[in-house]
């Protein structure tokens, strides 16, 4: 019996860890990490290694699907791919005829495996591709681009050399990607010191030096307090803030009055513990870390946080620094010229975005831009109907709020394709269903990593697909086969492959070693003396003059937190390590080892309400109530109750997960429409729910 060892790319979770799957007689025996990249070592965390599990479950999508019944209603005819793919075809060249190519939308999970399915769309002649971000980390992004011009991946997250990491609303331990998790073990096994600043002690607090448990929504106030006292004792980097931070003046004066004793009263926080934290940053900088956070769809001002973190990470003179936020390279600085792109086969199209996003939003980045406008737009038909819509890797109506509204929204369209692996409320809805070979059976576009050691990267499959299920790029070829967009009209993943080659020097034999081309001898980082922000100053700016043109303030001054009315509680969500959003649930190693979500709530509270630890309650909003197991406990703040996203399916060809905890994006009446103005992501912590024990 011969095995053999495949590198590839894990797909359980956005974050798309290299592994090695060890096969034999086309069966997955082994799955570990790829040792060749970076901080892996040989580990994974446990939804990679259960995505072995998907590849026999009978309860994934296993055929084409086209809906018989109404939408919703679970009647399906099985069909051929031909079937399928014609049927989605016409459909989609009938929207093209009546209302333009711009009445086609797609949204996907965003990551580097997206140019075959943009340039699809390019291809088709419509602007409006939207990912999931504006449901997480768009306000991220929108702050790193109001300081240094550039986007929130243009630099790296160092943790290996960091002396000092502050994860805010943040929790690598349990919100995993695995070299992170590697790295920052390893560095704090050599003394690295970590901070957690959060609403409850996640695992990541279990381990920290430092926790600080903040009342929910007053992070600003906190790092208001951090800058002024870097600032007012003279504890910031000179060297760099002479260099590269402009407008250090107008921050000193808006920061005048925002003391840790200011904050103490708005956290929680005692002043005397801000104060020796931040003479700890000053030690250990530069080689500091402070995360400036990743699933930050949750305040409608969460846009300020971000940026006093990367304001905070430059005075610290972190931001550009080794163990720090050091700047990525790009293959282009390695020498290579980058993959080619098959979305440059065809023009952007000129035609304006729905969501607004670039013409009455022009404070936003355009590439993915925000999908809960693009929603609304489906709604009102403004600018322009948008009748069919292609979700791709996404799950909008377990992801964004108001799935009721959703659906209503989604009966305006002539058609709602879902692309997907596992069954999920939007497939369940949808009009036809086009099933995705899970990663370890499908081959992707190649993709390149920036980092501080840039590389590019080959997923293929390792066992042949067992159902009738298929991989992205030949779905899609499949579409522009039969929609004229004969470009992407491939039958041969090399033949893929090879086009994104062209002019790099690279070859898909270079992948056969490692699953990787590595684009630099080592770690490579930039010169301290002379980093370039991509900014009009070419510094690191404090005032965004974009924002300020647009009347919107760089520098907002701190509004306390709501706190809730008596017997309320602002709900709060977050990730565990062993599941991934909502679709592992119904995976049979995962949904046995985390079955449920159960309801975080104070001891005091949670006494006043005559609530026990285990004891199924009663979670309100508005009219909505579904029930829940409590976890009584004092390692919450006493403002918040806090779930796990992704549970509460109420599908039956889910049978394993099937109504087991609480959906918590059904908790958010209005907030679609709630959003934050300057970070464009939604809101979805601004929700206050009302727990009461079961009669
Ligand atoms: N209330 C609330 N809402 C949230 C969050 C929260 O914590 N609370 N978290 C937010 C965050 S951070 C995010 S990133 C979004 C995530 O939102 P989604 O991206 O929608 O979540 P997933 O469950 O990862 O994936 C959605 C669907 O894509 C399918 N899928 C997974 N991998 C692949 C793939 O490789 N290809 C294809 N074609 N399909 C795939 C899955 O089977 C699933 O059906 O949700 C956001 N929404
Ligand atoms: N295991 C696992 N890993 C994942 C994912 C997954 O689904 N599962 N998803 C991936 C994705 S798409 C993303 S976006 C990332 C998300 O990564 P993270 O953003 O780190 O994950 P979360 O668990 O959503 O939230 C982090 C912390 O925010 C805290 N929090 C909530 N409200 C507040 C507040 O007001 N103030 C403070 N200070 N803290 C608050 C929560 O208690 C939680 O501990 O994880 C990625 N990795
Ligand atoms: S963090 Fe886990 S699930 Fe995500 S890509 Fe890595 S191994 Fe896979
Ligand atoms: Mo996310």
């Amino acid at each position: 019996m011969t095995t053999e060892n495949v590198y590839t790319i894990c797909g359980m979770c956005t974050v798309r860890c290299p592994m090695v799957a060890e096969v034999e007689n086309s069966n997955i025996r082994f799955l570990r990490g790829n040792p060749n990249a970076s901080g892996m070592k040989t580990s994974l965390c446990a939804r990679g290694v259960a995505g072995k599990a998907l590849i026999n479950d009978n309860e994934r999508i296993r055929h084409p699907m086209i809906r018989d019944g109404q939408r919703g209603e679970g009647k399906w005819r099985k069909v051929s791919w031909e079937e399928a793919l014609d049927y989605t075809a016409e459909k989609l060249q009938k929207v093209v005829d009546q209302y333009g190519p711009r009445g086609v939308a797609l949204s996907d999970r965003g990551g580097p495996f997206r140019d075959f399915h943009r340039a699809f769309l390019r291809g088709l002649g419509s602007p409006n591709y939207v990912n999931h971000d504006s449901s997480c980390a768009r306000n991220v992004q929108h702050a790193a681009k109001s300081v240094s011009g550039a986007g929130r991946k243009e630099v790296a997250y160092d943790y290996r050399n960091a002396k000092h990491v502050i994860l805010q609303m943040r929790n690598v331990f349990e919100a995993i990607g695995v070299q992170e998790v590697n790295d920052l073990t390893d560095a704090m096994n050599e003394g690295c010191r970590l901070t957690v600043i959060d609403i409850r002690a996640n695992v990541s607090a279990t381990k920290a030096d430092r926790f600080f448990m903040v009342r929910p929504g007053t992070d600003y106030a906190f790092n208001l307090a951090v800058i002024n006292e870097l600032l007012t004792k003279d504890l910031y980097n000179k060297d760099f803030a002479r260099k590269y931070i402009q407008d250090l003046e107008a921050l000193k004066s808006f920061v005048k009055d925002y003391t840790p004793q200011w904050a103490e009263k708005e956290t929680g926080v005692p002043a005397a513990q801000i104060s020796s934290f931040v003479h700890q940053l000053a030690k250990d900088a530069p080689a500091v870390l402070w995360h400036p956070g990743w699933m930050m769809a949750r305040y409608d001002t969460t846009f300020y946080l971000c940026r006093s973190i990367y304001i905070i990470n430059a005075l610290l003179g972190s931001y550009g620094a080794k163990g720090g936020l050091p700047f990525v390279n790009k293959p282009k600085d390695a020498g290579y010229s980058g993959l080619k792109k098959f979305m440059d086969l065809f023009e952007k199209p000129k035609e304006k975005r729905a969501d607004g996003v670039g013409w009455r939003y022009t404070h936003f980045d355009e590439g993915p831009g925000l999908a809960h406008l693009l929603y609304e737009a489906m709604e009102t038909g403004d600018p322009y109907p948008v009748k069919s819509y292609i979700a791709f890797r996404h799950d909008p109506l377990m992801a964004y709020p108001e799935p009721d509204r959703l659906r209503q929204i989604f009966d305006n369209l002539d058609l709602l394709v879902s692309v997907t692996f596992t069954w999920c409320d939007t497939a369940w809805y949808a009009d036809v269903v086009l099933p995705l070979s899970p990663y370890l059976e499908r081959d992707s576009v190649l993709a390149a990593k920036n980092a501080i050691q840039p590389y590019f990267f080959m997923r293929r499959r390792a066992v042949e697909p067992r159902f009738d299920t298929k991989a992205c790029w030949e779905i899609f070829s499949g579409l522009a086969r039969r929609l004229g967009i004969n470009e992407l009209a491939y039958d041969k993943i090399e033949d893929v492959w090879n086009f994104q080659l062209q002019g790099t020097g690279v070859s898909i034999e270079d992948f056969n070693e490692t699953g990787m081309v590595k684009l630099t001898e080592g770690p490579v980082y930039k010169d301290r003396d002379n980093l370039k922000f991509g900014t009009k100053s070419g510094k690191f700016e404090i005032i965004s003059q974009k924002l300020e043109d647009l009347g919107m303030p760089s520098l907002k001054p701190y509004e306390s937190a709501q706190s809730p009315p008596e017997g309320s509680f602002r709900l709060t969500f977050g990730r565990c390590a062993q599941h991934t959003q909502g679709h592992t649930v119904n995976n049979p190693v995962l949904g046995e080892l985390v079955p449920e979500n159960v309801l975080w709530i104070h001891t005091d509270a949670a006494e006043k309400l005559h609530i026990e630890n285990n004891e199924t309650v009663n979670v309100s909003n508005n009219g909505y109530t579904e029930q829940i197991k409590a976890k009584v406990t004092d390692f919450i703040h006493p403002e918040a109750v806090f779930v796990l996203h992704g549970f509460g399916h109420k599908l039956p060809v889910e049978s394993r997960a099937y109504g087991k905890g609480l959906a918590d994006n059904k908790f958010m009446p209005g907030a679609l429409k709630k959003w934050d103005p300057v970070g464009g992501a939604v809101a979805l912590q601004e929700n206050f729910v009302k727990v009461s024990k079961v009669k």
